[in-house]
């Protein structure tokens, strides 16, 4: 094991930049003062956020097109988890990981959860894969999964997902999320009512296996695999299906799966109202799902997003208890270094918001001052909360400079040997 997962590596790495971040920090808690911001608070708020990491995003992931293998790549949950852990010794937000099935199954599951524990892990969501068939199925998802027009095919996919359930059980997960790619490539190929209401049928299925303290985590999707019509394309089918479904159902916001332009603040505001928001898969996107890190394209509409949920944790709206996972795939970064940055970005936007003037928004909400109800927002947006991010790191445990302290430890040269070069997918776009 490297010199990175041993604490006195990163307090020795923290010594040198400590001077400087209180000096920042000071100035920045006096800045905050003046408007009646106790900085205190903001790192407390910090500290407390939680995003998970996917395990399918710490392997180097690829296009239809090609993949270039990382140096030292994770080749199993195990090793996956060690990155995992890496991550969260750098950044103390990422406490969890969110598994992929079948990618993620091995014979003893709870030897992965020993493995979580003895790093100081717990498990997000699980997921089901029907995208893909795996070696040895007997029914091909070509054609669709939970939809698909044979019944044997359906049973099939639907007992997959209570596989995963069982896993997740052993893990301690609370969350099943469910993404199909089922849909059609030509206009007339498919029934839309009949493919949902298979879809309905398969999923109620599974919603009436959920353990009681689980909730299933609808996820949408506009295209791709499926490039003319998707079942569950959009958060309209989503939230109809977690209503049709019942109390524990709810949807899942994936920042790349909607239309070009959408506002997706303004779809997290109508979930948060109709107590049906799930969660969050966070990356960013140029042109499609692109699957970025996140805030890499467009942090303002991150800030946005963060902006309605702190604006329903400030209101405590009902029945608010929102997931984070990033779901990226990290094609010519180090994984370990987009997942770090990203968790930082996502931790960032949430300070950001935090820092909204609510009573002054509302009051120019109240007088229709759109000039000074958009600058209120930009006011909290162009605040640098780098310093506050910091301090919580530093106080949890973490890296003062997370990317630093990790290329510092050389992490994958240490582990070349140990981890060669392997075929093996489970990693990817999701
Ligand atoms: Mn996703």
């Amino acid at each position: 094991m490297t010199n990175l997962l041993d604490i006195n590596f990163i307090d020795d790495a923290n010594q040198a930049l400590k001077p400087q971040l209180n000096r920042e920090y000071q100035y920045l808690g006096e800045k905050l003062a003046t408007q009646n911001v106790d900085i205190e608070d903001l790192v407390s708020a910090a500290q407390q956020f939680e995003i998970a990491v996917p395990t399918w995003g710490v392997g180097t992931g690829g296009t239809r097109f090609a993949r270039f293998p990382g140096v030292a790549e994770p080749r199993n949950i195990f090793e996956k988890l060690d990155d995992c852990g890496v991550i969260q010794r750098l950044v103390k937000c990422t406490p969890k990981v969110s598994p992929h099935f079948p990618w993620d199954v091995v014979d003893d599951m709870t030897a992965v959860k020993q493995q979580a524990d003895s790093l100081g892990l717990g498990f997000d969501a699980v997921n089901s894969n029907t995208f893909q068939d795996q070696q040895g199925q007997i029914h091909s998802y070509k054609y669709g999964s939970l939809t698909h027009t044979q019944q044997a095919t359906r049973e099939q996919a639907i007992q997959h997902n209570l596989d995963c359930i069982a896993y997740g059980r052993v893990l301690g997960s609370k969350a099943l999320t469910v993404w199909v790619g089922d849909g059609s490539n030509h206009p007339g190929q498919q029934h839309f009512s009949r493919a949902l209401e298979r879809y309905l049928d398969s999923a109620r299925v599974i919603y009436n296996s959920l353990p009681d303290d689980w909730t299933m985590f609808i996820e949408h999707k506009m295209f791709e695999p499926a490039f003319y019509s998707t079942v569950i394309q959009d958060w309209g089918t989503n939230i109809l299906c977690a209503l049709e479904l019942g109390e524990k159902a709810k949807s899942l916001v994936d920042l790349g799966h909607h239309a070009p332009n959408v506002n997706i603040e303004m779809i997290v505001s109508r979930l948060i109202q109709f107590k049906k928001l799930a969660g969050f898969h966070f990356n960013d996107s140029k042109y499609g799902d692109d699957d970025l890190d996140s805030g890499s394209i467009n942090p303002y509409q991150q800030f946005l997003i963060f902006n309605e949920l702190v604006d329903a944790e400030y209101r405590k709206a009902d029945s608010f208890n929102p997931a984070y996972m990033l779901d990226q795939s990290h094609n010519v970064t180090d994984p370990i270094e987009s997942l770090v940055n990203s968790a930082e970005s996502v931790q960032r936007s949430f300070v950001q918001a935090k820092l909204v003037n609510r009573k002054a928004l509302y009051a120019y909400q109240d007088d229709n001052d759109a000039l000074m109800a958009s600058n209120t927002l930009k006011a909290a947006f162009h605040t640098d909360v780098s310093p506050i991010l910091a301090m919580a790191r530093l106080r949890s445990g973490g890296a003062i400079n997370p990317i630093e302290t990790y290329r510092k430890a050389n992490y994958r040269q240490n582990l070349k040997e140990q981890r060669p070069a392997s075929q093996s997918s489970g990693s990817g776009i999701v």
